[in-house]
């Protein structure tokens, strides 16, 4: 990875992807995505940027040649619940721009990185210790766009020799950009209203249980894959990534303990559907054997960290 490109970098996982990756491989060699939304003068300014379509060929085209790009992070996608209110766009942005950059990989020889979900799996998915190969039925617009996604990535790397590997992202906590229409969100947005307000409702049942992982985790499960050895990489479809699981009101609880007035609900809405639908839990046995993936943060790691960033945050 020399020169690196980051597709979706204003979104929650790219926009903390590129500051680590700066970091890690140097300024000028980690090319920064925007295109509607545009970023702080801060991330701006931290290095190299282009305004591109990621759903415009040509335009994703130009850049890899300006910059003599050999790997992509393809982090563009739109999330679960804005998914189901608007399935073409999702459709159209999550798969358009994948294929252009399978495609583009496939002649330019790049190696790719692309989050896959656990939207990938369906309501007849086993749902404690998800196995990595299970039955796969999705039942919202994102994860069917997440399924099919696994499977052109391996189609391309089966048939084209494209070196594309992919994590099954559980949901994502943050406190540097908050996520924007996942049904994972009330993980994130209970610690912005219990430091703001010392209330949140829930928009799912309080025994509602989702597999997690906090940030640092997420970016380390990126980096991690794509720098082990070709060899080590057995599953060309999407790893199984699994952190943390608990339910909403396990998280109520965790959060209480520093903000001992904090008052919560639970009034579940059309994102508890989607929530059903996916996993309690996951076994990510292989990611483990494979490419020695560990995760850092407990629940309690998590929550400390969460909230002593966001107080202080949220202080300027
Ligand atoms: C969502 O809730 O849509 C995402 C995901 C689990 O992929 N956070």
């Amino acid at each position: 990875m020399k020169k690196i490109l980051v597709t979706g970098s204003v979104g929650q996982i790219g926009s903390e992807l590129v500051p680590v990756l700066r970091e890690k491989y140097g300024s000028k060699n980690v090319v920064a995505t925007v295109h509607k939304t545009m970023p702080s003068q801060e991330f701006l300014k931290s290095g190299p940027y282009e305004k591109v379509d990621t759903n415009n060929k040509e335009e994703l085209v130009n850049v890899l040649k300006k910059y003599n790009i050999d790997t992509v992070f393809h982090m563009v996608g739109i999330l679960s619940a804005v998914g189901e209110k608007k399935p073409d766009l999702a459709w159209k942005v999550n798969m358009e721009s994948l294929k252009h950059v399978l495609d583009l990989a496939k002649e330019m020889k790049l190696k790719v990185f692309w989050p896959s979900s656990i939207a990938a799996f369906g309501p007849n998915t086993p749902k404690k210790e998800t196995p990595q190969l299970t039955i796969m039925d999705p039942n919202t617009m994102y994860g069917i766009t997440k399924y099919s996604g696994e499977l052109l990535c391996n189609y391309y790397f089966q048939k084209y020799g494209v070196d594309v590997r992919s994590v099954r992202y559980p949901g994502i906590i943050s406190w540097k950009t908050p996520p924007g229409g996942g049904t994972t969100d009330y993980a994130v947005a209970v610690f912005y209203e219990a430091l703001k307000n010392k209330k949140y409702t829930f928009f799912v049942k309080k025994d509602t249980i989702l597999p997690m992982m906090y940030m640092p985790d997420a970016i380390k499960a990126a980096i991690d894959i794509m720098e082990s050895p070709i060899e080590k990489i057995k599953i060309r479809l999407s790893y199984n990534l699994a952190a943390i699981s608990f339910s909403a009101e396990e998280l109520a609880k965790e959060v209480k303990k520093y903000i001992p007035d904090l008052k919560y609900d639970f009034i579940p809405d059309e994102r508890q559907k989607i929530a059903d639908s996916w996993p309690a839990s996951i076994d990510d046995s292989n990611a483990r054997k494979d490419w020695n993936w560990k995760h850092k943060y407990g629940l309690a790691e998590m929550t400390k960290d969460m909230i002593s960033n966001l107080k202080r945050e949220l202080r300027k």
